[in-house]
């Protein structure tokens, strides 16, 4: 008997371990382990039977001198099969047949990548990346992988106006898009608080909207403002720089330059693009917005002199984006002033137009043409269908998904990014554990549990869905280590709803790939959101609660303090479930073997105000 249980716990172990060897985010549509391990050692040959691989052959040598310490990678020109230790890289579109989609064969002899194009072969790469053990042993389990994406716009949004971010920053940023099979850049350059896109023929844009005089640095409009001049701007050879940089990684990068709202920079800049000369909330000039929200000045619709200028910004921007959309933004633009402008109201009059909201339709529908004209097309935020939609416009569904859905219907492209989901400037915890963000909450579970299509998509409908986003508005994101802490690992959630087949979503399974890829992440120096302790509860009949403390960082150590404010280095290790009676407070935190520390969670909860 005790020889049979041996057995089983021994078999049992083989499992667990056998599950755990693999991680791979986002989740692979075919996924079958195999027995033994390909063992990279010192030398390696990368093989590609077609000379547009080079590129990647390139990258294959990278990733395997810096994932599994490999010193001598050797790249034989001719595609000779049978040699040891080799990794074949062919493109094939009999075995393949998705544009994004790869086959993956992890043999005990070798690694054979096949793909339709180079840009399947670098997902399966990216892929391969992930089977190299972090660990001291670099063998790479056996697998047979066949791979391609769900949807074919898997985006982030990086807003560098109110905050900017540098070149390198950026680049490190694409990298992680491309790690994770993210396609879609999604630029946002010019803003109220300020204008971050050189336009030569507006210098003005560069001296004056590109530079604030002041920030909001809390929660308090009035009160959290300091008068630190803050801006710049991306030259045109930086974007260039970064435009090629992410089409090397297979990524489009698509410029946001906002229209009629969030426009404040540009105003003060050239402030003939108003209606009024002076602010139409304040009475005083215009000046770039220092603090956050909605504002009420905005770019004329009655003044031809406003779409000139439009028209020459993006004539300069389209030269710079090789992307096949421009993003108009089209978002929270209050039409006060155009009520109260008899330039504006003369312009519906003459258009045949009964309110501001056609108004504005008409002014998006003008510059589409522009767009159009340019064999390029438009996306905007979901108010651009206030007052009527074109057929060709690509809707961006953030309220909520229900634009998204009603525009699908109408037959138009959608792109979902629903704040109550997939805005990563919210809240990951509740807020009193967590630093200052915007008021929404979006934890990593929340960001897991969205489905892009609509459950009243029809088949059709969701034709016209082209896939989801995540958005990164960075009003209290300032610095590159905070930008971290937001977006990872947040990105992985959005990798595997953009990427995975719906069938194989499972929250619990993803927490587990999850630690592996918080190490990875150590190792790459990446400031992630270590996941805060789970705790579970249970009560005697005096109320001593009993509680469990289960750590998910992935390493380290759960400390707690009972009744003392913090959690430190010094606190104990929790080891066994504690007893917390009646008016005690327990706080805890991870200390994952990297050195930093989780957020501080408590028990027991304050009930919440109502
Ligand atoms: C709404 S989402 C905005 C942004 C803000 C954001 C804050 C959208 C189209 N507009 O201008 O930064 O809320 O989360």
């Amino acid at each position: 008997m005790k020889i049979f249980f041996l057995i089983c716990s021994l078999l049992f172990t083989l499992v667990i371990n056998a599950q755990s060897s693999v991680s791979v985010i986002p989740i692979p549509k075919v996924l079958e382990e195999k027995e033994g391990h390909f063992k990279p050692g010192n030398k390696l040959s990368i093989v590609a039977g077609d000379a547009t691989l080079a590129p990647l052959v390139q990258h294959a040598g990278q990733l395997f001198t810096e994932a599994a310490g490999v010193k001598n990678i050797e790249q034989p020109r001719s595609p000779k099969q049978g040699l040891k230790n080799a990794v074949y890289l062919q493109l094939d579109s009999q075995a393949v047949k998705h544009e994004e989609g790869y086959v993956l064969d992890v043999t005990k002899t070798s690694i054979t990548l096949k793909a339709k194009t180079p840009r399947g072969i670098f997902y399966g790469l990216q892929t391969l990346t992930q089977l190299i053990p972090v660990d001291k042993d670099k063998s790479i389990p056996a697998v047979h992988i066949e791979d391609e994406p769900r949807f074919a716009w898997r985006g982030m949004m990086f807003d560098n106006c109110r905050h900017m971010f540098s070149v390198d920053f950026i680049k490190r940023f694409i990298d992680q898009l491309a790690y994770h099979k993210l396609n879609k850049f999604h630029w946002h350059l010019t803003e109220d608080q300020g204008w971050r896109i050189e336009i030569k023929k507006y210098p003005r844009l560069q001296t004056v909207a590109a530079y604030r005089n002041g920030t909001q640095y809390g929660p308090n409009r009035q009160k959290d403002v300091d008068s630190i001049r803050y801006g710049g701007y991306y030259t045109q050879e930086q974007i260039r720089e970064v435009v090629a940089y992410a089409a090397s990684k297979y990524i489009e990068v698509i410029p946001e330059i906002e229209m009629p709202g969030h426009s404040v920079a540009a105003i003060t800049a050239y402030p003939h693009l108003a209606c009024n000369p002076v602010s139409f909330e304040t009475g005083k000039p215009h000046e770039v917005r220092k603090v956050w929200g909605v504002s009420k000045d905005i770019y004329c619709a009655g003044n031809d002199t406003v779409f000139a200028f439009l028209q020459d910004v993006l004539t300069e921007v389209m030269q710079l984006f090789p992307s096949r959309y421009i993003h108009i933004g089209g978002d929270e633009a209050p039409h006060d002033a155009w009520k109260k402008c008899p330039k504006c109201q003369q312009r519906m009059k003459e258009e045949g137009l009964k309110n501001e909201a056609e108004l504005q339709s008409w002014f998006i529908r003008r510059m589409e043409g522009f767009i159009n004209a340019h064999n390029k097309k438009l996306i905007g935020w979901e108010e651009i269908m206030q007052g009527g939609l074109t057929p060709n416009a690509t809707v961006h569904s953030w309220l909520g998904t229900k634009s998204g859905l009603q525009a699908s219907k109408m037959g138009n492209d959608v792109i979902m990014s629903p704040y109550s989901h997939l805005y990563f400037d919210g809240y990951q915890a509740e807020p009193a554990i967590e630093p200052l963000a915007i008021g929404y909450y979006t934890p990593l579970e929340t960001v897991y549990s969205f489905e892009p299509r609509h459950p009243d998509m029809s088949d059709k409908d969701a034709e016209h869905l082209l896939g989801a986003q995540a958005n990164l508005w960075t009003e209290f994101i300032r610095t590159e280590p905070y930008f971290q802490y937001m977006v990872f690992p947040r990105m992985d959630a959005l990798a595997e709803i953009t990427w995975s087949p719906k069938e194989k979503k499972d929250y619990a399974d993803f927490e587990k790939r999850l630690q592996t890829q918080l190490k990875r992440y150590d190792k790459l120096n990446i400031n992630y959101r270590i996941p805060v302790p789970v705790l579970t509860a249970t009560y005697d009949a005096d109320s001593t609660a009993t509680i469990t403390l289960q750590n998910r960082a992935g390493s380290g150590v759960v400390r707690y303090a009972i009744n003392e404010e913090k959690v430190t280095e010094a606190s104990p290790v929790y080891k066994a479930p504690l007893a917390i009676k009646k008016g005690q407070t327990l706080r805890f935190a991870a200390f994952p073997s990297n050195g930093r520390q989780s957020s501080t969670d408590y028990f027991p909860k304050k009930p919440r105000r109502k």
